[in-house]
């Protein structure tokens, strides 16, 4: 049986404390040992004699290096401290290596984010509400940054099409705008500079209502940390990381397609649909390849960041290279 590991059933979610002692667990039996491991997470058991692997090295123990599992293509995830150490979030600052000490004391609770626009039912949620309403499960999921550096997350969330339902779109609504927090005091990137905060984005209503389109809460079974979007984000794998809105206060239902930061900033850089192409460049460099956090040299980039099973037939006789 083949499973794909964006689109785990809830039996597979991994709250917290699984995913620590299962952390633990795998710095007990060594590395040799986690091949297995991942095989069995996608549902096939490990044979019994890789389990007597000799004891891990002191390296080995670091709970960080372990990466038991990986992706639906078998990349490993990358670790905690790399994704949460290099970090795009112009609220803050364009240093990605600065925005974790930066982020440290943002608050991220208590939340709100108020979803209303074409909808029957216009709503404020809180994010505990969120959890309660809609789960988190587990999904891991490529990054892909326009800038052409990528990772491989295990986000915890919903789909957003929960939600939607919840608040119920009018049949005029066909697009979603994100709105983040605009808040200067404690957001040092909006005090002055040329970009129009806050940060928008927007997602046209079927790509909104993909299952692969994630409200994100959590990352490695911990709540989301600022710098990573926290208390919660969008995550659309499919597309350049700029899409996946962090810090999200405001979602509207709307008739017309929103413009976001990034079209306002640069429109002949940054499209609306932003897929992931390796075919069409970025005017200042190329998309062709990639490189993978933590690894060395570059690699493929991938039609739809590696979704285009799930979700090339929603741009079916559309001209991809001109609608970037
Ligand atoms: N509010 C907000 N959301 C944002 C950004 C930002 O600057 N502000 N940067 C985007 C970009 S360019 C990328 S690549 C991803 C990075 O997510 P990460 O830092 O969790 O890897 O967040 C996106 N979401
Ligand atoms: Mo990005």
């Amino acid at each position: 049986m083949t499973r794909k590991k964006y689109n785990l059933p809830a039996s597979e979610i991994t709250p917290e404390h699984i995913y620590l002692s299962r952390r633990k667990f795998m710095v007990g039996i060594g590395s040799a040992a986690l091949g297995a491991l991942a095989l069995s997470a996608c549902g096939s058991p490990p044979a019994a004699r890789e389990q007597e692997s000799p004891a891990p090295s002191a390296e080995e123990a670091m709970p960080a290096q372990a990466s038991a599992e990986t992706d639906e293509l078998g990349d490993p995830l990358n670790k905690y401290e790399e994704i949460t150490n290099y970090n795009n979030y112009f609220e803050f600052t364009t240093d990605k290596r600065k925005v974790a000490r930066m982020a440290k004391d943002f608050p991220t609770e208590p939340w709100t984010v108020a979803v209303g626009g074409l909808v029957n039912n216009p709503r404020t949620f809180d994010v505990d509400d969120l959890r309660r309403l809609f789960g988190e499960e587990e999904r891991i999921y490529r990054l892909r940054c326009v800038e052409a550096w990528s990772m491989v997350i295990p986000w915890m969330g919903f789909p957003l099409h929960k939600l939607l339902a919840e608040v119920d779109p009018q049949s005029k609504a066909k697009y979603v705008r994100f709105e983040a927090i605009y808040d200067p005091d404690k957001l040092p990137g909006q005090k002055g500079g040329w970009y129009k905060w806050p940060y928008v984005e927007g997602l046209r209503l079927d790509e909104a209502m993909h299952d692969l389109t994630l409200l994100a809460t959590g990352l490695y079974g911990k709540p989301l940390p600022p710098q990573s979007g926290g208390p919660l984000r969008l995550v659309v794998p499919w597309k350049y990381g700029f899409k996946s809105i962090k810090a999200i206060v405001k979602i509207d239902l709307v008739e017309e397609q929103p413009t976001s930061l990034w079209m306002a900033a640069a429109p002949n850089e940054y499209g609306f649909y932003a897929n992931v192409n390796p075919d069409v460049d970025h005017p200042r460099w190329s998309q062709a390849t990639e490189r993978r956090i933590g690894e060395f040299g570059r690699r493929k980039t991938l039609p739809f960041n590696g979704y285009a099973e799930q979700v090339a037939h929603l741009y079916e006789g559309m001209d991809l290279s001109k609608f970037f």
